[in-house]
């Protein structure tokens, strides 16, 4: 790491800059592809891929305006909002995800944040999931400290809560809540002892610095995220940013490439966009350090590469799941 590159924000923790990161995912490609796959490999087996499976346990009616979500209730997306799955339902979800080779099982619930009685009945899913013998994750929106304490009791490994894009863009993308809301949230999540995964969102039309900023957030936060989730905006119809024009495929594999060198013991997930992209691009994203995925046909309400894709994907990488 380029000790000039980084700069310090207190005594305590040197922080990424947007200026450090920039200078990365401006690298030639072959360059950044080498850094990235040096730290990958120094800090895990570059063919094992961690597996976690979605599961939307409560979709739609959304009050927040995040531009990119099919499930706010001000869009018109033919997302039906339904109430919170009951308790068998998700688990006998769970045993399907187990079989399909899911190590993690994440679930997603279309809220601002959590009532207390639904946050009961999550923890009852927690606990059941968990005693199925997998790693549990659940995103919930915002949380206060005694809502992730009682996350915590019930067992939760990971909760999931994403800065989505630089602090400069996100005003143009949500208007509800705030960047400091979601750093809030993530403060209690980690105090809490609960394992954090948190990334972003692009090809929303943000530039490369917006890019460089979040990584350079991510990266810096008091202790980096344990799970980083590169999501590939889905442009869903009825959303504001429905007609946005994918992200180029290189572009994309820098991001990933930046997350690696930037948070190295870190798990950085290729997430949501895998439907769209080549077999070659995901390979290129495995080689720049993506090292999880989310499994299994549907993410929370849009399509998912299928099972099978992925099966055939690995077998031609030579990559298998984590674990196996
Ligand atoms: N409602 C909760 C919240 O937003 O905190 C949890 C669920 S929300 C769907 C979880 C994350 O999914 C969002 O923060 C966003 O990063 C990601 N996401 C939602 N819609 C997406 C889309 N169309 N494309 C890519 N990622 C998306
Ligand atoms: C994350 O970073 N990506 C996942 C998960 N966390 C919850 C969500 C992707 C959602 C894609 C749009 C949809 O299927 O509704
Ligand atoms: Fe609601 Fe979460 Fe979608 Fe935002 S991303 S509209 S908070 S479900």
């Amino acid at each position: 790491m380029p000790e000039a590159m980084i700069e310090s924000s207190n005594n305590s923790k040197p922080r990424w800059s947007r200026e450090a990161v920039a200078a990365l995912l401006a690298l030639p490609f072959p360059e950044l592809m080498f850094r990235a796959m040096e730290v990958h490999r120094a800090h895990f087996n570059p063919a094992a891929v961690q597996i976690s499976t979605l599961l939307s346990i409560k979709t739609g009616g959304c009050p927040e305006d995040c531009g990119y979500c099919p499930q706010a209730a001000s869009y018109e997306t033919g997302t039906p909002a339904s109430k919170l799955m009951a308790v068998e339902t998700v688990l006998a979800e769970a045993r399907a995800a187990k079989e399909k080779g899911a190590q993690r099982f994440c679930m997603g619930a279309a809220w601002r944040s959590p009532k207390d009685h639904d946050l009961d009945n999550v923890c009852t899913m927690i606990e059941g999931v968990k005693s199925l013998g997998l790693e549990t994750c659940v995103t919930l929106g915002m949380l206060t400290a005694p809502q992730t304490a009682k996350l915590k009791d019930a067992g939760l490994d990971y909760y999931n809560h994403n800065l989505d894009t630089s602090p400069e863009y996100y005003g143009k993308v949500i208007t509800t809540r705030t960047y400091q809301d979601r750093l809030d949230t993530l403060a209690n999540v980690r105090d809490a002892g609960i394992n954090v995964c948190c990334g972003g969102i692009v090809g929303m039309g943000e530039d490369e610095s917006d890019r460089a900023e979040l990584i350079a957030t991510l990266a810096s936060l008091p202790t980096p995220p344990e799970s980083v989730p590169i999501n590939a905006l889905v442009a869903v119809e009825g959303t504001p940013l429905g007609n946005s024009a994918p992200i180029d495929a290189i572009d994309f594999v820098r991001t990933i490439a930046v997350a690696r060198i930037t948070m190295p013991a870190s798990y950085v997930r290729l997430s949501a966009g895998r439907e769209a992209m080549s077999d070659e691009a995901q390979a290129l994203c495995f080689l720049a350090g993506a090292n999880s995925i989310f499994h299994g046909d549907k993410l929370l309400t849009t399509k998912n590469a299928t099972v099978s894709h992925d099966e055939a994907l690995f077998g031609k990488l030579g990559l298998r799941p984590l674990g196996a």
